[in-house]
C-alpha cells in the first residue's frame, strides 16, 4: 500500500480551525467510482458524441430519442457504481464543519449515496425527469417508443432528465446558496473539476476574493492552479481522505 500522502501541516490545521467550508466537486471525483468524466469520451456506441454537443436544448429539439438514450445510458450505468473514498470524505467533513456547503456540478448522485446532506445540485439530478414542455415532473415513466422518449402524461410533451444543459440557467436557489457559501467560507474546496463551465468555475474565484484559503485537489493542472492557495496534485479518492485525517485525527 504506497504511503498516504503528505499534507502540509498549515493546511491540516487550516482546516482543523475553520468555521466555514465550502466545496465544489466535478466529474473526477467520481472518476475512481468508475464514472467517465466529461472530457473522458464515453466508452463503447457513445464515444462518437461530444457531451457538450448532447447535452443541449439544441441537440434534444433536432433528436430527443437520441439524447433520450444517452442519459438512460448514462442512468443504467450509475446502478452499478458505488460512492468513492472522494465522496466519503466529504460527507465526513461535512459532519466536522459548523458551517458547510457542498456544490456540485455532477447529476450522479453520488455525493447523496455516501451521506453528504448539506448539498446543491448546479446542474440538476440524471435521477429526475421532467416534461419538456410543461416542467411536470414525472415520477414514473414507460419505456420509450422505438423513435421518440416517453411523453408528460400532463400535456404529451416529451420527457426530459431534470438536468442543466448547456445554454440553460441553473437552479436559482441552488446557484445563489453556492455563491452566498463561497463568499462567506473560510476555506474552499475545489476537487475533481476543470474549471472550464461558467458559472460554476466562479465559486473558487468568488471564495478567493472574499480571503478564503482555497484549495485545489486534481491530478491534473487547470485554469484555476495559478490561482489557488494549495495544490493536492493528485486523485481526489487518496487526496480528500488523507487532508481530512491530517485535520482531524481524532
Ligand atoms: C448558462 C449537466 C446562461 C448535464 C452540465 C462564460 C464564459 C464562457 C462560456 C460561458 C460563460 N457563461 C456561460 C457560458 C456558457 C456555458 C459554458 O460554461 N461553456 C463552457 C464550455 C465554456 N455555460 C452554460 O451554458 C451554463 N448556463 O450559462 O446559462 C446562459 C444562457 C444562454 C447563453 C449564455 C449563458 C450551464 C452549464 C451547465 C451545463 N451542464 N452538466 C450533464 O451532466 O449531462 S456541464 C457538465 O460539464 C458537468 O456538469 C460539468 O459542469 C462539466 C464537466 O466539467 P467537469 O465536471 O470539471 O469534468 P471534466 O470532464 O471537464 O474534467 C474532469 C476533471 O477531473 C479534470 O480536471 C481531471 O483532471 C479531473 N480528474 C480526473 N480524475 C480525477 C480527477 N480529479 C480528482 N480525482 C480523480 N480521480
Ligand atoms: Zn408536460
Amino acid at each position: 500500500m504506497s504511503q498516504p500522502p503528505t499534507i502540509a501541516p498549515s493546511l491540516a490545521a487550516a482546516l482543523r480551525a475553520a468555521r466555514r467550508v465550502a466545496v465544489l466537486t466535478g466529474a473526477g471525483v467520481s472518476a475512481e467510482s468508475g464514472v467517465p468524466t466529461f472530457r473522458d469520451a464515453h466508452a463503447g456506441l457513445w464515444a462518437k458524441y461530444d457531451p457538450r454537443e448532447l447535452a443541449t436544448p439544441e441537440a434534444f429539439e433536432r433528436n430527443p430519442k437520441l439524447v433520450w438514450d444517452w442519459y438512460a445510458a448514462r442512468r443504467a450505468m450509475l446502478a452499478d457504481v458505488a460512492p468513492n473514498p472522494a465522496h466519503f470524505a466529504i460527507a465526513a467533513l461535512e459532519r466536522r464543519v459548523p458551517e458547510f456547503l457542498l456544490a456540485t456540478q455532477n447529476v450522479d448522485g453520488l455525493h447523496q449515496r455516501s451521506g453528504s446532506t448539506k448539498l446543491v445540485e448546479l446542474h440538476g439530478s440524471i435521477a429526475r425527469v421532467k416534461c419538456s414542455r410543461c416542467a411536470a415532473p414525472a415520477a414514473r415513466w414507460d419505456a420509450p417508443a422505438a423513435d421518440e422518449p416517453p411523453r408528460c402524461s400532463a400535456c404529451g410533451g416529451f420527457l426530459r432528465p431534470d438536468v442543466v444543459w448547456f445554454y440553460e440557467l441553473l437552479p436559482a436557489a441552488a446557484q445563489d446558496a453556492a455563491e452566498k457559501a463561497a463568499r462567506r467560507c473560510d476555506l474552499f474546496l475545489v476537487a475533481g473539476t476543470s474549471a472550464e463551465v461558467y458559472p460554476a468555475a466562479e465559486l473558487p474565484e468568488h471564495a478567493q476574493r472574499a480571503g478564503a484559503r482555497v484549495v485545489e485537489i486534481n491530478p491534473q493542472p487547470t485554469p484555476l492552479t495559478g490561482r489557488v492557495t494549495d495544490v493536492l496534485r493528485g486523485p481526489a479518492g487518496v487526496m480528500l481522505p488523507a487532508l481530512v485525517a491530517a485535520a482531524f485525527p481524532d
